[in-house]
């Protein structure tokens, strides 16, 4: 009833699989494996489900009968285009192992579990959901399954719908909590399993086998579409500079995909800024430094982007913030206290908590930007970058640089700002065809793996550059990607985030351009992900995997 032209057109879409998933495939196990580091203290922390092999699927004989399996689904944490088409790849791929297999979907993020909140996800509701953008078939949450308890809540669910697995769809946090609850209900001989599946926008969560998360490729056509309408806009007008704020909590991967894509004046990359130890003063005189040789040539606009991570990984910012942390960490009695206070007293009380150098940045903010900082952390402790303002924080500095700058003679141009932030337009986008192709994938892997009995395995599609006919799927011990990191003071097995890479591909080659970028107008646009028309328009990945494959 309630829905778009294309929304309609996109439901039939039939969603491409690699040729070894179609039919039931032959199981291919490679040898052990090892975790990337702390092997002896993730060994110990995983004794059932630590050095399994890695797995991957090839074309198999005729297809056998299989008994039916049931199997639970969760979403964890941010939205991310494609995760309805992850739901309805393990919809079919149960179906195809035994048409009375059942899918059931807990109810808004790993809470369900814990509550019992679940419906059974029959073709109905699967089929009117396919390839569309959203989480909201179940829903999603960050609720941190850390405690026993929450794992006996979920097992006994699964024992009354007699689940053989759950299925949970998340970023490196979740997938790590995935990891755990396959090593618990492994140790208790329960016979349910758990598989994760890799999603996040942030596009954090790769390596050698998981070479990309789903959503990624969906969230940043969104954004570069609209960066090129600005960049565009930027160009007609010629009197405004863009600052414009991308989501992607810690990594830059998506201000350095877009900035590949759209091919912008200035893009700051994270990673860059902690390995040169920039502080926030040498970051604004970098792009005042770029503004006032633009203004040299007449060209009073541009475009910067700005990943949402930045104030993390500045160094004075970083300490800070880790003072702030400890201060106003959940449940101490500082935080009470603070919570107690008047909104307009807890900077200056604050900062007479903490150290004078984190004193003097804090003070040194604007109020709003220092109250940002304060605001509640996220069940997994960290700060809500999504939250804070540093593109206008840059661009209010940038603006006393330049008026600096312009008493010394060294500028005479003009500079108006307009700000932006893109996150939540592309987080729930319909997914283009390589997401709507991908997440399928991911999910028909995932069945596979619940039919073969695997569990604390991650779902994974590689050769992503190439057609989707010839993407291996398979699946990868969760254990492998793990290390021990500290969390809230103790020091924790978690899934290695992967952040920027300075001497991967795609860092080098934006590291190449960017000058000419910065000096010389070479705006790209590239306009709104198309869905029906030639291949080459319709069907690519992004510009990060390409590099990283060439
Ligand atoms: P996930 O890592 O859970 O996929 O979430 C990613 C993200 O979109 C970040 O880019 C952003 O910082 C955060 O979620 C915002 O989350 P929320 O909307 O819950 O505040």
């Amino acid at each position: 009833m309630n829905i778009s032209a294309l929304e309609k057109e996109r439901l039939k879409y039939q969603p491409k699989l690699p040729v070894s998933l179609k039919g039931i495939g032959k199981l291919v196990e490679g040898s052990k494996t090892e975790s990337v580091a702390d092997q002896k203290e993730i060994k110990e922390l995983f004794p059932n489900t630590y050095g399994m092999p890695i797995i991957s699927f090839e074309v198999g004989d005729e297809a056998i009968e299989r008994a039916p399996i049931n199997v639970g689904v969760i979403l964890s944490g941010g939205q991310a285009p494609g995760g309805h088409n992850v739901i309805s790849g393990i919809f079919d791929g149960i179906k195809n192992v035994n048409q009375k297999s059942k899918l059931f979907g807990f109810l808004g993020g790993p809470g369900g579990l814990v509550d019992h909140k679940y419906i059974e996800l029959t073709a109905d509701i699967v089929d009117s959901y396919r390839n569309t953008g959203g989480f909201d078939i179940i829903g999603s949450g960050r609720t941190k399954l850390e405690e026993e308890w929450q794992f006996d809540k979920g097992l006994e669910i699964a024992k009354d719908l007699d689940l053989n697995s759950l299925v949970i769809i998340g970023g490196d946090d979740s997938n790590t909590t995935a990891c755990i609850l396959a090593e618990y209900y492994e140790a208790k001989n329960s016979g349910v399993q758990v598989i994760g599946c890799p999603k996040t926008i942030d596009g954090d969560l790769k390596n050698e086998m998981i070479e990309a998360s789903f959503g990624f490729d969906t969230a940043t056509k969104v954004y570069s579409e609209l960066i090129g309408n600005i960049q565009r806009d930027s160009n007609s007008a010629k009197k405004y500079w863009h600052f414009i704020k991308l989501m992607g909590r810690s990594a830059s991967h998506i201000g350095l995909e877009c900035a590949l894509k759209t091919q912008p004046n200035i893009t700051l990359i994270s990673e860059e800024v902690e390995k040169k130890q920039q502080t926030l003063d040498e970051v604004v005189s970098y792009m005042a430094g770029i503004i006032s040789k633009r203004a040299e040539n007449g060209d009073n606009f541009g475009v910067a982007l700005i990943p949402e991570g930045l104030i993390e990984f500045i160094p004075e910012m970083k300490i800070l913030i880790t003072e702030l942390n400890d201060l106003l960490a959940d449940g101490t009695k500082t935080e009470r206290d603070f919570k107690h206070l008047k909104k307009s007293h807890r900077i200056a009380w604050v900062a007479e908590k903490i150290t004078d150098e984190s004193s003097k940045v804090l003070l040194s903010l604007p109020s709003g930007i220092a109250s940002q900082l304060m605001l509640d952390r996220d069940p997994h402790g960290n700060v809500q970058v999504s939250l804070i303002e540093t593109e206008k924080l840059l661009g209010e500095m940038v603006k006393t640089k330049l008026s600096e700058m312009k008493k010394s003679g060294e500028y005479s141009g003009a500079f108006g700002t307009q700000y932006h932030f893109f996150g939540y337009e592309g987080r729930c986008a319909a997914p283009s065809n390589f997401d709507a192709d991908y997440c399928y994938s991911l999910g028909f892997t995932a069945s596979v793996l619940v039919a073969e009995g695997k569990t604390g395995y991650m779902s994974s599609v590689r050769n992503l550059t190439l057609p989707a006919d010839e993407w291996i799927a398979g699946g990868v011990p969760v254990t492998m990607m793990m290390n021990m990191e500290k969390r809230h003071g103790h020091m924790k097995p978690v899934i290695q985030k992967a952040l920027v890479e300075l001497d991967g591909a795609p860092y080098k080659y934006f590291k190449s351009k960017r000058g000419e970028w910065a000096f010389n107008t070479c705006f790209i646009y590239p306009g709104p992900i198309q869905y029906f028309g030639p291949t080459e328009v319709c069907d690519p990945t992004t510009e990060t995997l390409k590099l990283e494959q060439a």
